[in-house]
């Protein structure tokens, strides 16, 4: 099973993720983590994309594209994967579909988790507090949102019309939305 979790920034993917990846055992992939994990070590990946992060712009197609590609045998070896905060442009989306296609695999389903803006603000000031990332101002955040409408948005027709992507309402409780997601993926 390959599901891609896809929606505006602190809509609670990584969230979900972890839930999924204890409940199932899949391999759970956000480039979120692993910039920020090259980060933290201080590799030259790290220090490249640090002020990017920061920022709240993408990170190039090439680096993201190249770090999922990498962990595609782990995520074959355990029987699926959770794409987080991946796709986030067309262009990642089409390198996606290729090279599962190569490998003879494919997206069985995205999931959107649906949150009005107010809602993501809260998240972003509530983060702030809870884990200090240096990108959880609500500026940063606004640049991130533009960001997402103006380069992610358009993945939703491009899943839309492949028959894949599935709404999910992302307002109410961590507990709330997992039940919706299960729900989605008819477990
Ligand atoms: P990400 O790490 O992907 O960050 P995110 O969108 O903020 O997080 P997410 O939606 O997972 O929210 P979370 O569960 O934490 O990206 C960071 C940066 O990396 C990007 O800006 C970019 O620079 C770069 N990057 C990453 N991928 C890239 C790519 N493919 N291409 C280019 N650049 C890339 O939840 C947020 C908060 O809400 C938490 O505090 C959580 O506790 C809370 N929350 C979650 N669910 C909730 C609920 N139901 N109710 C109340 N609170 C909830």
């Amino acid at each position: 099973m390959n599901v891609i979790l896809f929606g505006p920034p602190n809509a609670g993917k990584g969230t979900q993720a972890k839930r999924l990846v204890n409940e199932y055992g899949w391999v759970h992939l956000s480039t979120g983590d692993m910039l920020r994990a090259a980060r933290k070590a201080g590799t030259e990946l790290g220090k490249q994309v640090s002020a990017i992060i920061d920022r709240g712009d993408l990170v190039s197609d090439e680096i993201v594209i190249a770090l999922i590609e990498e962990r595609l045998p782990d995520a074959e070896a355990a029987g699926g994967a959770i794409f987080d905060g991946f796709p986030r442009t067309i262009a990642q989306a089409e390198a996606l579909d290729k090279v599962l296609e190569s490998r003879g695999k494919k997206i069985d389903v995205v999931i959107r988790l649906d949150v009005d803006p107010d809602e993501l603000t809260r998240r972003v000031e509530k983060r702030a507090k809870e884990e200090g990332r240096p990108d959880d101002t609500v500026e940063v955040f606004k640049n991130r949102l533009d960001t997402y409408e103006a380069e992610t948005a358009p993945l939703i027709p491009y899943y839309e019309s492949q028959d894949k992507l599935v709404n999910v309402d992302g307002m109410g409780s961590v507990e709330d939305v997992a039940a919706s997601i299960d729900k989605a993926l008819g477990r």
